[in-house]
């Protein structure tokens, strides 16, 4: 079996990209050893500390960012860091290439009862001399992105991840330590009866996906004339790598909870890396009157609302935000 940096190499990638991508697998792979060893370790639980985002940061939060972002910051070709869990980018070398985002370990609310967290992680190129503990040269639209990925901490431990030809499903062997190519070229199904939503916050939704949602229940009598299933995670990557796998439709929409927020995942390291995967898998990724690639960041924190799947499902809900 063909180990990443093979398939790297293969697909054209240049050597600083490639050490880059293997400093995030390398953090990756402590995230997972911690992860699996959980109260053995003692690092399970909440600290008493809020992130930039207002949410409490867990244990396992604090220390997955630190991981990620000690060895990138001292990748001589790093420029800056960002990360859910800093409030501001971080500099790493003033002339590294490339801008590294990422979220460390999303769904960390599934940690305390053992189901699926991830790492997700985006890159980009500085387009001038910036220096990377300025945001400004992180906010580029999601299509400069030059590879994206993320890592599943599931029953095994996945990457998956696109550097703009396709996207590759690699497995952890723990036995060596690396990760190996089991799957090629993965392509989203364009058609799905299942999607995935917090109805909870149904009475906050806009009135297109409230209607578009009502459609999906009445089923085969319905206007979408099909009867849908729903599955909700709670876990961005494990959604996203379940539609990878057999199609769905993802939607963490705009709502009016907090008006001032555009929605509750966030551009830079969570919309932008899973549309460029999603993408580069056949799939379609959308604000729901936009593709979410296209949206210019104003901050590295910037929020957007996500509709991301099977892409004649995506263009559904489009048409229903026309
Ligand atoms: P809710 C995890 O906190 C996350 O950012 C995504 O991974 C996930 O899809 C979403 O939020 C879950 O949000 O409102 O269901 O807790």
């Amino acid at each position: 079996m063909k180990r990443l940096i093979k398939v790297l190499a293969a697909d054209g990638v240049n050597s600083e990209l490639e050490l880059v991508i293997k400093d995030v697998m390398v953090a990756c792979k402590d995230i997972a050893y911690k992860l699996g060893q959980g109260e053995l370790a003692g690092i399970l639980g909440a600290t008493e500390d809020e992130n930039v985002q207002g949410e409490t940061q867990k244990m396992l939060d604090v220390i997955s960012n630190d991981l990620l972002k000690d060895i990138l910051v001292a990748n001589p070709y790093v420029r800056g860091v960002g990360s859910e869990e800093e409030d501001y980018t971080i500099a790493g070398h003033a002339d590294g290439k490339y801008l590294v985002t990422f979220d460390p370990l999303d769904g960390s609310s599934n940690i305390d009862v053992n189901l699926s967290v991830g790492t997700i992680f985006s890159i980009l190129e500085a387009q001038d001399a910036t220096p990377g503990d300025n945001q400004e040269v992180f906010l580029q639209n999601g299509r400069k992105q030059v590879a994206a990925g993320y890592v599943l901490y599931g029953p095994s431990t996945l990457l998956v991840m696109t550097t703009g030809k396709g996207v590759n499903l690699f497995t952890l062997d723990t036995n060596v330590g690396e990760f190996v190519l089991t799957k090629e070229g993965l392509q989203i199904p364009e058609d799905t009866a299942e999607f995935a939503i917090n109805m909870s916050n149904q009475r906050f939704w806009e009135p297109e996906m409230k209607q578009y949602i009502d459609d999906c229940l009445q089923g085969e009598e319905g206007p979408l004339g099909k009867r849908y299933n729903m599955r909700w995670v709670a876990s961005m990557v494990a959604e996203v790598h379940r539609i990878l796998i057999r199609g769905g439709i993802f939607m963490y929409p705009y709502d009016s909870r907090d008006p001032s927020k555009a929605g509750k995942l966030r551009l830079m390291y969570e919309g932008n890396p899973m549309s460029m995967i999603v993408e580069q898998a056949g799939g379609a990724s959308s604000t729901g009157r936009m593709d979410i690639m296209d949206v210019q960041p104003d901050g590295i924190h910037d929020r957007v609302p996500v509709v991301l799947g099977s892409k004649n499902e995506v263009a559904k809900v489009v048409a229903y935000h026309k």
